[in-house]
């Protein structure tokens, strides 16, 4: 079980946005982050800076080398894009963080 954390960021204004289409996950979405060994899954909100906190859990982290080319993982992003920064390839712009400290 691996754990990981990343920073993204919301464009000004979205929150109520960002928060409806995620409370509306498609299920194709949620069925693909699944298969492919993500569990434990949740993004947070920083309303000071509009950063995005995402943490999850991995069972399996060689499956998400596979996952920006699923369609359905492309088609998310081209729908997401007009409300986070991304990169030219429609994925959010996503920075790893680094553990400092766990408690189990
Ligand atoms: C986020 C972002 C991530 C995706 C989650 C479900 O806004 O697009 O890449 O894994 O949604």
């Amino acid at each position: 079980m691996y754990r990981i954390a990343t920073k993204m960021k919301l464009l000004p204004r979205f929150e109520t946005e960002y928060k409806k289409r995620h409370d509306e996950i498609w299920p194709e979405l949620a069925a693909l982050l699944s298969e492919n060994s993500i569990v434990d899954y949740s993004i947070f909100f920083d309303e000071t800076t509009n950063d995005l906190f995402a943490t999850l859990k991995v069972l399996n982290p060689t499956l998400l080398d596979k996952l920006p080319e699923q369609p359905i993982m492309q088609r998310w992003w081209a729908y997401m894009k007009d409300i986070m920064e991304t990169n030219p390839d429609n994925s959010p712009v996503s920075i790893p963080l680094k553990e400092v400290f766990y408690l189990a």
